[in-house]
C-alpha cells in the first residue's frame, strides 16, 4: 500500500507544472486541509521545492538531489517496471536482495536499487566494484512468459538496451562484447548478471543485475581494474544525473522486453549484432582445448557466438576463450 506521502507525490507528479488546489488534494487523498499542509512541509524538509500560491494551490518546482524511491518514481514513464521499487542508500548487493524478494513472491517488474553496494558481484563469483555512489547499481525481477531455455536471451535484450541508452542519451556508441560486456574504447563501462530459477518447463523468476559506471574518474577505480574500466564521465567529461539515467533505462527496458515477448528474438539479435564487438573481424580462440582462428559472424538465436573458422566452417560456441 502506498503511503499518503507517496500518493501525494504521485498526484503532484501527475499535475507537473499545473497547480493543484489544497481542496482537490484533500479530497483525492481523503485527508484534511491541515494534513495536506503538514505533508507539504514534510516534503520541503526532504528537499522538494514547493511553490504554494493562494487561490491556486501547490506545485513542485524542484526535486531533492538525493536519490530516493520517491524521486526515482517521479516522472518514471513505465507501465509496469519499477512500480514496485526498493531503494536503499547501501546494500550488500541489489542482486541478493532482489533474489530474496523474488523467492518471497514479489511482483514481476520489481526493481531494487542501491546508491552503493558493499559486496556487489559479477558472474562466477567475481566481484563487481560498486562501493561508491558513482554508478547505477540495480536489479530487476522478471517473471517472463518464455521457456527456460530462452531465459538467457534476456541478458542480450538488456545488453542492447544498455547500448542504446549510451548511444542515444549520452551520444557515444558502445560495443557489446560477447556474451555481455558493454565496452567503450575497449574498456568495460557496464556489466550484466542474470540469475534464473526455473523448473524444466517453467521460469519462476529471472533476476537481472545491471551495473553501469557513471560518474567515476580514472582514479575512482581500484588498481586491479583501473586500466580495463571506464565511466560515462571519463568518456565525455560530463557529470550525469543518475536518476534520469535510471528512469530512461527502465523505460527503454520495459519497451524492449514487451516487444521481445511479442515478436521474439530476431530483432534483438539484429540489434545486438549492430553493436557487436569485432563482428566480421578475425580473432584467435580456444574451444575444447584447441587453439583456432576464425572470424566472428554474429550470435545465434540462443545467444551462442557464431564463428567462421579457417576451413570456412561455421562453429556455434556456447563457451570459449576468445583472445580479444
Ligand atoms: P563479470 O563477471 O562479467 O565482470 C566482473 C569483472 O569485471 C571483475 O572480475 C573485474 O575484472 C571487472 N569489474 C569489476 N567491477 C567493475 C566495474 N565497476 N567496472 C568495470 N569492470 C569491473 C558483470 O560480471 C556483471 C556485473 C553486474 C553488477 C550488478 S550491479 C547491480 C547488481 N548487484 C550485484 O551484486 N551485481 C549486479
Amino acid at each position: 500500500m502506498p503511503s499518503t506521502q507517496e500518493k501525494l507525490i504521485e498526484l503532484l507528479a501527475l499535475n507537473g507544472t499545473v497547480f493543484i488546489s489544497g481542496q482537490d488534494i484533500s479530497e483525492t487523498l481523503n485527508i484534511s486541509r491541515t494534513a495536506v499542509w503538514k505533508q507539504m512541509k514534510r516534503l520541503e524538509k526532504e528537499g522538494y521545492q514547493i511553490e504554494a500560491v493562494p487561490n491556486k494551490g501547490y506545485r513542485i518546482v524542484a526535486l531533492p538531489s538525493i536519490m530516493s524511491k520517491n524521486t526515482l518514481q517521479w516522472g518514471l514513464k513505465t507501465k509496469w517496471l519499477g512500480k514496485n521499487m526498493v531503494h536503499q542508500i547501501k546494500m550488500p548487493s541489489t542482486q541478493t536482495k532482489a533474489n530474496q524478494l523474488a523467492q518471497e513472491g514479489c511482483a514481476h517488474g520489481t526493481v531494487v536499487i542501491a546508491d552503493r553496494q558493499e559486496t556487489g558481484r559479477g558472474r562466477m563469483n567475481r566481484s563487481w566494484f560498486s562501493n561508491n555512489d558513482l554508478g547505477v547499481w540495480l536489479s530487476i525481477v522478471l517473471r517472463p512468459n518464455v521457456p527456460p531455455l530462452q531465459g538467457p536471451q534476456l541478458t542480450l535484450v538488456v545488453a542492447t538496451v544498455l547500448a542504446e541508452l549510451i548511444e542515444l542519451d549520452v551520444g557515444i556508441t558502445p560495443a557489446i562484447k560477447w556474451p555481455n560486456d558493454i565496452l567503450i574504447n575497449g574498456k568495460k563501462i557496464a556489466g550484466i548478471l542474470t540469475e534464473m530459477q526455473a523448473e524444466q518447463d517453467k521460469i519462476h523468476h529471472i533476476v537481472i543485475g545491471i551495473g553501469l559506471n557513471v560518474n567515476q574518474l580514472a582514479d575512482s577505480f581500484e588498481n586491479e581494474i583501473s586500466k580495463r574500466a571506464t565511466s560515462l564521465k571519463i568518456e565525455t567529461g560530463e557529470t550525469f544525473e543518475k536518476q534520469k539515467l535510471i528512469q530512461s533505462l527502465l523505460k527503454r527496458f520495459e519497451e524492449a522486453f514487451d516487444r521481445y515477448q511479442l515478436t521474439g528474438f530476431s530483432e534483438v539479435k539484429d540489434k545486438w549484432e549492430s553493436f557487436g564487438y569485432k563482428i566480421n573481424e578475425e580473432v584467435s580462440y580456444k574451444a575444447g582445448n584447441v587453439e583456432k582462428q576464425g572470424v566472428i559472424r554474429g550470435i545465434s538465436t540462443d545467444g551462442a557466438l557464431i564463428m567462421e573458422n579457417k576451413q570456412n566452417q561455421i562453429e556455434t560456441l556456447y563457451s570459449a576463450e576468445i583472445n580479444w
